[in-house]
């Protein structure tokens, strides 16, 4: 999609801290991070909403989850803990409709999330 952000961190329009590639999925820091660990794990492909994702491809939210998991290790908070987020619908807080899959980590984590 031309018009959206992330898809422009995938083709290298919008520059972007990425910290893991795969053939269908790209890693960068957040912009304004949460946590000291705060990546985004998204899909080359456009789809708006993690419930799009699983409709269209579940294969490849399965390769999202799997990235998600590596970059946590990558950062050496998967012994610790860390979380995974996908924020869907503007109630829940998505402000970016290509879906991305928060990774959080580095600090405690409060239950429930604001
Ligand atoms: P969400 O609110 O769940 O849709 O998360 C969107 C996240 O995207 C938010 O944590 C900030 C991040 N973000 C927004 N614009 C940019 C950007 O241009 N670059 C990077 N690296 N992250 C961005």
């Amino acid at each position: 999609m031309t018009d959206c952000l992330f898809c422009k961190i995938v083709s290298g329009d919008v520059p972007a801290k990425v910290v893991r590639e795969s053939a269908r999925t790209v890693a960068f820091r957040d912009i304004n991070p949460q946590a000291p660990t705060h990546v985004l794990v998204i899909p080359r492909d456009h789809h708006p909403s993690v419930a799009d994702l699983a409709a269209a491809d579940a294969g490849l939210l399965a390769e999202v989850l799997s990235e998600a998991h590596q970059v946590a290790v990558d950062e050496g908070v998967a012994e610790t803990g860390y979380r995974v987020v996908f924020n869907t619908g503007p109630q829940a807080g998505q402000t970016v409709f290509h879906v991305h899959a928060h990774v959080l980590g580095g600090r405690g984590l409060n239950w429930p999330p604001g």
